[in-house]
């Protein structure tokens, strides 16, 4: 959680000083919900992402170094600087990539499913979405399919309120991401998404139930973003009683506070912090001086080459 938060602090300042292309969604104040799922998953397990997908990516173990130099738009990037932050994959460790088309992850995440129970590999595939996702025809038709064939994937929402600048509380009469699960034959359970160890053991206990066949599963994470929907979003659409009332209930205080009661000390849990700023710091060195792609390689894996 730490390292995501460092990670996504300075990719917001990084963004606004006009040294990474393109858009960035941050995922600060949503670390709960990435370390938490990623966290309770097998190496090989497949993960497919959104346009908030940093946190995601990181905890499912992806390289730090290879992940800010992809934002960059850099050679040594994991996508070799092609993908930026909304296409970001590792096949190597499952991640099936970002997507910046909301929706897109979860057929990705059932055809995944569907090769694991049909080659027997054990593998549970983790779809995670927002819940301005849930009125795409996308969840519908994958949670069905799941449900018929009983395939290994875990649905992940993450409902941090809000779908771009409209609140996504107006735009369903039923503002339950978990109730819908019923309408498929599915469990769907509602977790606070900003206690990791909540996360943690909502998420171990699907996934079991995943691997040992029983199907899929819906956990829907309640969680807040803490910046705009893109960085330099003025957010005129959010109250900000709402905004400062999340931002005391900080996944990373929540965790550091109940550490302190099982007797870490200051020093610990600064250190802890400390490493993952000095990770983020040397990333983004090596990310600025590395070398950009070589414009002939532009067409390289258009044809699957
Ligand atoms: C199919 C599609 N429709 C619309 C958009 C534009 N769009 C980008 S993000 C977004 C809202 C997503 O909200 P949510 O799923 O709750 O995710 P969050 O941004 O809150 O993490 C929309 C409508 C898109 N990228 N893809
Ligand atoms: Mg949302």
């Amino acid at each position: 959680m730490c390292l995501i938060r460092a990670f996504e602090l300075e990719v917001a300042k990084l963004y606004r000083d006009g040294e990474i292309p393109g858009f960035v969604h941050t995922s600060l104040g949503q670390e709960a919900v990435a370390a938490g799922v990623c966290g309770s998953l097998r190496e090989d397990d497949y993960l497919a992402t959104t346009h908030r997908g940093h946190g995601h990516v990181l905890a499912k173990g992806a390289d730090l170094d290879g992940m800010m130099a992809e934002l960059f738009g850099k050679a040594s990037g994991l996508c070799g600087g092609r993908g930026g932050s909304m296409h970001i994959a590792d096949p190597g460790r499952g991640i099936l990539g970002a997507n910046a088309i909301v929706g897109a992850g979860m057929p990705l995440a059932t055809g995944a499913g569907l090769a694991s129970k049909l080659m027997g590999q054990g593998r549970v595939a983790v779809a995670f979405f927002g819940e301005g996702a849930v009125n795409q025809g996308t969840f519908h038709e994958a949670l069905n399919l799941c449900a018929i064939w009983d395939l290994p994937v875990l649905f992940a929402c993450e409902n941090n309120f809000y779908a771009e600048f409209s609140d996504s509380r107006t735009l369903t009469r039923v503002p339950s991401v978990a109730e819908r699960a019923a309408a498929y034959g599915v469990v769907g359970e509602t977790v606070h998404g900003n206690d990791v160890e909540a996360v943690a053991a909502a998420t171990g206990a699907a996934v079991e139930r995943c691997r040992s066949g029983e199907g899929p599963a819906l956990i829907e994470f309640e969680t807040y973003r803490w910046h705009g929907h893109y960085e330099g979003d003025a957010q005129p659409y959010r109250p900000d009683e709402e905004a400062s009332s999340w931002r005391e209930r900080d996944p990373l205080e929540i965790t550091a506070m109940r550490l302190a009661e099982d007797g870490a000390t200051t020093e610990e849990l600064e250190e802890v912090r400390a490493d993952a700023a000095t990770r983020v710091t040397v990333a983004v060195e090596a990310a600025r001086t590395a070398a950009e792609p070589d414009p002939k390689e532009v067409f390289a894996h258009v044809y699957g080459d």
